[in-house]
């Protein structure tokens, strides 16, 4: 049995992922988070007691975290600050978390001989075209738009060059946009059908051209074990699930599913540097380690999420007002 440390777990992936391994594997898990506004323990209810710890704390702190890694067998590293539109507005905490975060614990693992796995995102390779032909590979040159994915992009960074100077013992994965339960109301799909649920219109930024590729959160899980598993060290591994949708086409589908006319959405102020099109070509992981995803079909996906947030409005309610004011004074 592999004891795992999971940071960030208290979040939409790393919750996500807590319920998937523990529901999957023999493993037992211990949690790092600092429940940010973004941490919810109401995301962790329900698991087995003798595989399950939970600790408050930050990725920051030193003593902390080399006591956590010492005693776990692999560091699985999801904390972050997420979220594009906070970063525009104030900075500060995407550097401390992400970059020195990610600094704090590959030192750990360096120094433990620690098996690490970080958790990345798309948006480091910046966007596409919309008729690009192309799509991200492991090779795409890193050009982050944000202050979110720059510093996602740092601490990718990072544990490449530890993996090369210091021999850590790391992989790394850069997901799509993902989706389904326990995500928080400020990001896009959960703050539409929370709207919807409150009788508010859809808020579609811009013209609702851009395009995001939709993976859902337990096909992300079952990608990161299977690289945890039999990932190669030093190698980086794009997760997809060829799910390109545009804006425009996930709210009307979210509209659909929610008995509404299919223009009940108003256009608000765009996202400033707003990324156009993201798009994983995740060949390697599915011919190098025989990866698949099996939640392909994104039309049930989405009414089985909308089916979620409506059976578990205590879970999302305490967030929903303020997130909403913050999009006002914004504009959005
Ligand atoms: P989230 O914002 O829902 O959760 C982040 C979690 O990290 C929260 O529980 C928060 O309390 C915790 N946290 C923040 N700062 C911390 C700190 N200093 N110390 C300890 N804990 C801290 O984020 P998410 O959407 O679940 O994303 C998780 C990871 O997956 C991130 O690394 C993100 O870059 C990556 N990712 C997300 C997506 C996506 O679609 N959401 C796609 C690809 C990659
Ligand atoms: O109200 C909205 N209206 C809208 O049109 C919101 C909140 C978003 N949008 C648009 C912006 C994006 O084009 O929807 C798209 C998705 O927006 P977000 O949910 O904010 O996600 P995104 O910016 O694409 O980033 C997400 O995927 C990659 C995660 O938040 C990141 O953590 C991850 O790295």
């Amino acid at each position: 049995m592999q004891k795992l440390l999971v940071t960030g777990g208290a979040g939409f992936i790393g919750s996500n992922f807590v319920h998937y391994a523990l529901t999957n594997t023999d493993s037992s898990i211990t949690v790092l988070d600092k429940l940010t506004y973004a941490g919810n323990l109401a995301s962790l209810q329900g698991l087995p007691e003798d595989r399950f710890t939970f600790v408050q704390g930050d990725i920051c702190d030193n003593g902390l975290v080399d006591t956590l890694v010492q005693e776990t067998d692999v560091v699985v590293h999801y904390a972050a600050e997420s979220h594009n539109d906070n970063s525009l507005h104030d900075p500060r905490p995407f550097l401390d978390t992400n970059i020195i975060g990610t600094y704090t614990l590959i030192e750990a693992a360096r120094k433990h001989g620690k098996r690490f796995h970080h958790i990345s995102t798309d948006e480091v390779y910046g966007d596409l075209e919309l008729d690009d032909p192309e799509r991200f590979t492991e090779s795409t040159p890193y050009n982050p738009s944000s202050p979110y994915s720059s510093t996602k992009a740092g601490s990718d960074l990072l544990v490449r060059a530890w993996v090369r100077s210091f021999g850590l013992q790391a992989t790394i994965s850069n997901c799509s946009n993902n989706y389904g339960p326990y995500q928080h109301v400020e990001k896009f799909i959960p703050r539409q059908i929370t709207n919807v649920i409150d009788g508010i219109r859809p808020k579609l930024y811009g013209a609702g051209e851009n395009v995001r590729d939709w993976i859902h959160a337990n096909d992300h899980s079952s990608a990161v074990l299977t690289i945890i598993e039999k990932g190669e060290i030093g190698q980086t591994y794009l997760i997809g699930a060829d799910g390109e949708k545009n804006n425009k086409e996930v709210v009307e589908l979210i509209l659909k599913h929610m008995g509404q006319p299919a223009d009940a959405y108003d256009q608000v102020i765009d996202r400033p540097g707003h990324d156009l099109r993201y798009a994983i070509d995740s060949s390697r992981l599915r011919t190098e380690l025989g990866w698949e995803p099996k939640f392909s079909n994104f039309d049930q996906g989405i009414e089985a999420t909308i089916a979620w947030y409506r059976e578990n409005e205590a879970w999302w309610r305490p967030q929903k007002a303020e997130t909403e004011a913050k999009y006002k004074v914004q504009g959005q």
